[in-house]
């Protein structure tokens, strides 16, 4: 008789997990199908879980595929079932190809392909619907996208968009998905939502367009070079009805969350400064170096260091200014950003060509919160006082690279799970447009009399 093993979460049972259930159970005579606990889930990073256990075992029993329902509770167990149960053939969707292989040395390993397209309307009804998401632009955040987006339950990536086919046939070959090159409303048609990751200067325009089709849209930063350009697009989300979302990902990681919380607790007294760092030095070739119009340190990195002033202090600045450092090509390798309030003020600092303690800084009349790098991943934080030896220290859950914290966020913001929007609000995202549309300006001014001075 030969055995077959395939573990999951099962959460939101749909065709996808239905067609792997029947295809695994086709490999061989007996089928196992492991259950993974919430707990598990939660050790290896699954966000936004819904269905509880009792649920996802009864569902996978409807199939009628499983011979024998175990549960999955740690890390390690796989091994210990192949041994225990005398398993001859491993199988799990080819969302994981490659992951598992170390299991050959105990028994054969298939990777099945995975349903790209879960159609809508067999998902089962009730309040959570599947979120078809599509990809627009298939470059280097693309695939971190997909990699994370199976971490989060209640979503699945159907597709992609790239105009330009050499890199849009690098993507599927790498991936699998369906990607469109020419027939923008095709791909529309086939998604609810979508994950815009093209190049800066389009994201106005993908954000736009997709609202007006009735997609829900998560735009990688800067979703809009200028204020009224932001306040445009979350007006038509609003119109549409639908969720509109700038992927700042710190904004969305728990952690952040907990140190903006315990920032503004009172345990640090009136917060009065915030200055924080965020440098990469880049690749000297690369869009962020070489494109001085849409490239840059600040377009790349500002959104970050705009997130924590902008939480604490608010919409409201009363002066912005600008430094930067121009490389050859008239682009800012490194710029600095003072935002006054009426009674704080701020300092951000970000670089592509120039590196720096990446440390965020949170200063009150009491004592002050000290984030190092990545605090834009916050996996740590501090809180100090006059008293040196008093420091509180806070290590707060950090999973995966951060992304699949906003794509959990978005799904649920879908689903109406949350209506209150408190992460990162509309208005929070535009008044960083505001910043980012003098820097944008003051970018301009320095390429003129760099020009100017170059001439005479
Ligand atoms: N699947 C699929 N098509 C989809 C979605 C999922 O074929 N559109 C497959 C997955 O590849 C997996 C199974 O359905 O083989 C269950 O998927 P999940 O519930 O998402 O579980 P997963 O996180 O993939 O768990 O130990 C757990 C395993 O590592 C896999």
């Amino acid at each position: 008789m030969k055995k077959v093993i395939t573990y999951g979460t099962y959460d939101l049972f749909h065709e996808g997990h239905y067609k792997l259930l029947k295809r695994a159970k086709e490999l061989g005579d007996y089928l196992i199908v492991g259950v993974t606990t919430e707990h598990f889930d939660e050790a290896r990073g699954k966000v936004n879980l819904v269905d509880p256990i009792m649920t996802r075992i009864e569902n996978v029993r409807k199939t009628g595929f499983a011979d024998e329902i175990i549960i999955e509770d740690h890390e390690g167990q796989k091994v210990e079932d192949i041994q225990k149960y005398g398993v001859d053939v491993f199988t799990v969707g080819s969302d994981w190809t490659g992951h598992f292989d170390y299991l050959r040395q105990f028994c054969d390993v298939v990777y099945l392909e995975r349903t790209p397209d879960i159609s809508s309307t067999e998902i089962r009804d009730g309040r959570y619907k599947i979120v078809r998401i599509g990809i627009i632009g298939t470059g280097r955040i693309a695939p971190r996208f997909l990699s994370e987006a199976k971490y989060v339950s209640g979503i699945n990536v159907d597709c992609a968009y790239n105009p330009e086919e050499d890199s849009a046939k690098a993507f599927h070959d790498k991936t699998d998905l369906p990607v469109y090159t020419r027939d923008f409303d095709k791909f529309l048609d086939m998604v609810d939502a979508v994950y815009i990751a093209s190049p800066n200067e389009t994201h106005t325009m993908y954000a736009k367009e997709a609202l007006e089709a009735g997609k829900h849209v998560l735009c990688e930063k800067p979703l809009a070079f200028t204020k009224l350009e932001s306040q445009d697009l979350y007006k038509l989300a609003e119109e549409k009805g639908k969720v509109l979302m700038e992927a700042v990902k710190t904004a969305y990681c728990p952690g952040f969350t907990q140190l903006i919380n315990v920032a503004e607790s009172g345990k640090i007294g009136d917060i009065v400064d915030v200055e924080a760092c965020f440098t990469r030095l880049a690749n000297p070739d690369s869009r962020e170096v070489v494109d001085a119009n849409f490239g840059g340190s600040f377009l790349e990195f500002g959104a970050y260091v705009m997130l924590p002033m902008i939480k604490l202090f608010g919409t409201d600045y009363k002066n912005v200014e600008i430094e930067s450092i121009l490389n050859e090509a008239g682009n800012d390798v490194y710029t600095k950003v003072h935002v006054l309030y009426d009674s704080a003020m701020a300092t951000g600092k970000v670089g592509v060509g120039v590196k720096s303690e990446g440390n965020l800084v949170i200063s009150g009349t009491k004592g002050y919160i000290l984030a190092p790098s990545p605090w834009w991943l916050t996996k740590y934080f501090e809180v100090r006082h006059e008293d040196v030896n008093d420091i509180e220290v806070y290590k707060p859950d950090f999973i995966g690279d951060g992304i699949r914290y906003e794509i959990s966020e978005f799904t649920q913001k879908i689903n109406g799970v949350k209506d209150r929007v408190y992460k990162l609000t509309a208005e929070e995202a535009i008044a960083m447009a505001g910043i980012t549309e003098m820097f944008m300006k003051n970018r301009v001014d320095l390429q003129r009399k760099k020009r100017e001075e170059n001439a005479n």
